[in-house]
């Protein structure tokens, strides 16, 4: 069939593109469900980014307010929004969500639903919108923006009855409605117990996946912000990983069970299900301080460089996004020892991560699908090509030939998700001296997903090999990299 004659001729090109879609498409592998939605691969690919907390109890040195202290106790003496915005992204996040109401009910935005806010305070005689700040720096700078709204209010007098959870969904709706467009959305897991109360100083108990109707919730995050990640609540796209000390577990998978019960599973949380029947993958919380909110006392606690690096492999290493919390102190600025530590951290990690030791080797596959789904493509950081085996395959292995004999110690593997998360089970070997020898790791080499990243004593290699032991579906790996740090 020549071109002329296609050209001529438009049904039988019409007939040919689709005889060339189907060759195209037969190769590729069928994925193995459940799979991530667009808006969730964007959201992993993200891997990091901030939390900050302020608010009243920064001021009244406080983590929980009980809803009770003066408005007027709000009183940053220089806030600076951009150098919030400008630490971070000299630290490496992706976006920021800000604490718009913490658990005392407090708004740091002008709100119509409550005389508690900002416009009770004598920041910028009450015309203060620090919602609006943020969500400029952020534009501004081209740094994502998320909300975090707490659903339990120890301050509101209708908490626990219906009059409440209106308040919440306007608030809500003024909070998506207003400040442009929203990465995430947090919903608080800590809901009922004392508090203020409008002065009843009482405990109400709530059920939550009843009371705040995270539906409504969802649909009004969604009307105004249709990609928003949502974390928490009945309905969210992420799950919380089940502690705030910052690690996911080494066996991580990003499927989960939705049903409420499983959502508060902390045991559960930590590494996922293998045959789970939702894409739900982790988000690690933790703060670089003690604390959420800023306390004189933590000034000497601000995690190191090291422990932050330890955070890192823990979280993102482990097949998880790592929301690292900035605690803003009474000046209204990131502290310079927390803004320090962070970006001498983000530094250090573009170093170690910046040579690709495998870029100059010779890559071999025991199995290869076709020239499309080549082993090449596992060292090209493009994240729409792969190497994948053929059908009915369930064991393959790739070889590293180095020109060189090659000190490393350190490894990156990525799983092609947008096909599902199929490994199981891996292992890590290196050639020297005329032998295959094991390279230990101290966890679990289990799964990989989104990201893996393994750390281990150094070695000497002429080869590296990788074996994939155990998988389900069609092996798909996106990237491998391997690296040297000299820091041990
Ligand atoms: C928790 C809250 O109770 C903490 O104060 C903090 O906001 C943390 C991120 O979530 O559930």
């Amino acid at each position: 069939m020549s071109l002329k004659n296609l050209i001529l001729n438009p049904k039988r090109a019409s007939l040919f593109v689709g005889f060339l879609i189907l060759v195209s498409c037969a190769h590729r592998p069928e994925p193995s469900f459940p799979i991530p939605t667009a808006q969730q691969l964007e959201w992993q690919q993200l891997e990091t980014y901030a939390f900050i907390h302020f608010g009243l109890n920064t001021f009244n040195d406080m983590e929980w307010g009980y809803g009770n202290s003066h408005s007027y106790t709000f009183n940053p003496t220089s806030i600076d929004c951009e150098q919030w915005v400008l630490t971070l992204k000299a630290a490496g996040m992706k976006g920021v969500i800000f604490t718009a109401k913490h658990h005392d009910g407090f708004c740091l935005w002008p709100t119509e639903t409550t005389d508690y806010s900002i416009k009770n305070t004598y920041y910028k005689d009450g015309q203060g919108d620090l919602v609006r700040e943020l969500s400029e720096a952020c534009k501004k700078h081209d740094l994502k923006f998320g909300i975090y709204v707490s659903p339990w209010d120890r301050h509101q007098a209708e908490y626990g009855y219906q009059g409440y959870v209106d308040i919440y969904h306007k608030q809500i709706e003024e909070l998506t409605s207003n400040y442009g467009e929203l990465f995430e959305f947090w919903f608080d897991g800590a809901n009922g117990g004392t508090g203020w109360y409008g002065g009843a100083d009482e405990m109400r108990s709530i059920v939550a996946e009843k009371y705040y109707d995270y539906e409504k919730a969802r649909e009004i995050v969604w009307s105004h912000s249709p990609n928003a990640a949502i974390f928490g609540g009945t309905v969210p796209t992420l799950r919380w990983v089940g502690n705030e000390k910052g690690f996911a577990e080494a066996t991580q998978w990003c499927m989960y069970k939705t049903d409420f019960q499983s959502l508060n599973d902390e045991k559960c949380l930590v590494r996922g299900f293998k045959d789970g029947d939702a894409w739900l993958p982790a988000e690690v919380d933790v703060s670089i301080r003690p604390g959420w909110f800023y306390h004189e006392s933590e000034d000497s606690k601000v995690k190191t460089v090291d422990q932050l690096m330890d955070l890192y492999y823990n979280s993102v290493g482990h097949n998880a996004n790592l929301l690292l919390n900035f605690p803003v102190n009474k000046e209204g600025r990131i502290p310079s020892i927390d803004s320090a530590n962070a970006v001498n951290w983000y530094q250090k990690l573009q170093m170690d991560f910046s040579n690709n030791l495998l870029k100059g080797s010779k890559v071999t596959a025991s199995n290869t699908r076709s020239r499309r789904f080549g082993p090449k493509y596992v060292t090209d950081e493009d994240y729409t090509t792969y190497w994948a085996t053929e059908d009915g395959v369930t064991r393959a292995e790739l070889i590293f030939d180095f020109p060189e004999k090659t000190s490393l110690n350190r490894l990156l593997l990525q799983e092609y998700i947008p096909l599902g998360q199929n490994v199981e089970s891996f292992c890590l070997d290196y050639y020297a001296n005329g032998k295959w020898l094991p390279i230990e790791v101290d966890e679990p080499t289990t799964t990989i997903g989104y990201k893996r990243l393994l750390r281990f004593q150094t070695v000497r290699a002429d080869k590296l090999r990788i074996r994939f032991k155990v998988f389900k579906g069609t092996l798909c790996i996106n990237q491998i990299g391997a690296f040297f740090v000299e820091d041990e």
